[in-house]
């Protein structure tokens, strides 16, 4: 691997590797930098600036303060309106899409993200992170919801912001997936691992098992699996998804969000974060289910939808599958018709 390649030098390699490929993702990715740079700053300096606590208290400057999530979300939406990439936005925080300002020249794609992945960890010092997709937009009109109801098959890139031990920024084109680490002293997300692979099979489940009194029989019988084989797992669970996902990601392992008896549609949303997950959990050779089948080809219906989701290594998630599709008394989910 060369030394001290940058993600913008990447991605210009990446493009005149695949010139019929979807997209010229260089300007739009050098926006996105400058966000993941912005939050990360905060993210690490929370604690000193008194930054966390409730909208609407002040800081020690006598300033409003800002909840690090919304502050996220608005640093995402203010560096990504005006470079002329996108031709909307949407945001798990916000209930309507965010339409670019007539001000500003419109691109071709749709960004879709999660500005603040598992921010209940935010006051305790534990990792976060953004996600984000990118759909590519109809040519005629203005954008509209309908045009970001698409399954995930259909999204031209996908990747994530880890706001760790150090920050990382994890993406994939359909080329593979590419994780760069900044180095705050020259300030450039630097290529840290390239072609990212994950294990067929690994030791590590992740899942919040005080749900497990609404869990279905699959869900239980597959996890009691997991604990009496003879190489026996072990659990993990950050309950930020993002750090979940990554950790398994690189060692192997599987995580789940099933549907239970108190939410059929799990927890987590289609398409802000189990989408671009599923899409970069795929093109590392791992898989995502919802249960019933692929994640990437559930067909949205709302903004807002949620998702069971079992992703990770590819032949654990096909086991638990196996688990959740023989079991009688869990309901169909409607995901796949
Ligand atoms: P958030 O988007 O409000 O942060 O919620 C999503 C988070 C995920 O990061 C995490 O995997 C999950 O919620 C944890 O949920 P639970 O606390 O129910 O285990
Ligand atoms: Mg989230």
């Amino acid at each position: 691997m060369p030394i001290g390649m940058t993600l913008t030098k990447f991605l210009l390699e990446e493009q005149r590797k695949y010139p019929g490929s979807s997209g010229n993702f260089t300007g739009l990715f050098s926006d996105l930098v400058v966000a993941a740079k912005v939050i990360s700053r905060e993210v690490n300096r929370a604690g000193l600036i008194d930054i966390l606590g409730a909208t609407g208290s002040k800081n020690i400057h006598g300033e409003e303060v800002q909840k690090l999530d919304e502050f996220a979300n608005n640093a995402v939406i203010k560096t990504m309106e005006h470079g002329g990439h996108l031709a909307a936005m949407a945001s798990e925080e916000m209930d309507d899409i965010i339409t670019i300002h007539s001000h500003y020249p419109k691109g071709r794609y749709l960004l879709l993200f999660d500005p603040l992945d598992g921010s209940s960890n935010i006051d305790v010092n534990v990792c976060v992170g953004t996600i984000f997709s990118i759909l590519k937009c109809p040519p005629d009109g203005d954008a509209t919801e309908a045009d970001f109801l698409k399954p995930g098959v259909e999204q031209a890139a996908a990747g994530y912001i880890l706001y760790g031990s150090s920050t990382m920024f994890v993406y994939t084109t359909g080329h593979g997936v590419h994780g760069f680490t900044l180095d705050p002293g020259v300030g450039e997300f630097i290529l840290s691992h390239e072609d990212i692979t994950v294990p067929e099979r690994g030791g590590i489940y992740s899942i919040n098992e005080a749900n497990n009194k609404h869990w279905y029989p699959g869900t239980s019988l597959y996890i009691e699996k997991l604990k009496s084989a003879d190489k026996p797992c072990t659990a993990r669970y950050i309950g930020s998804l993002v750090a979940d996902f990554h950790r398994n990601l690189l060692k192997g392992g599987v995580f789940l969000y099933p549907s239970d008896r108190k939410s059929k549609n799990g927890k987590l949303r289609l398409l802000y974060e189990a989408n671009p997950l599923s899409f970069i959990a795929e093109q590392a050779g791992g898989r995502a289910s919802t249960g019933d089948g692929r994640v990437l080809d559930v067909v949205p219906t709302e903004l807002h939808q949620r998702t069971p989701l079992i992703i990770g290594s590819r032949l654990d998630v096909e086991e638990a599958e196996g688990f959740w599709k023989r079991q009688e008394a869990k309901p169909p989910l409607d995901l796949h018709p």
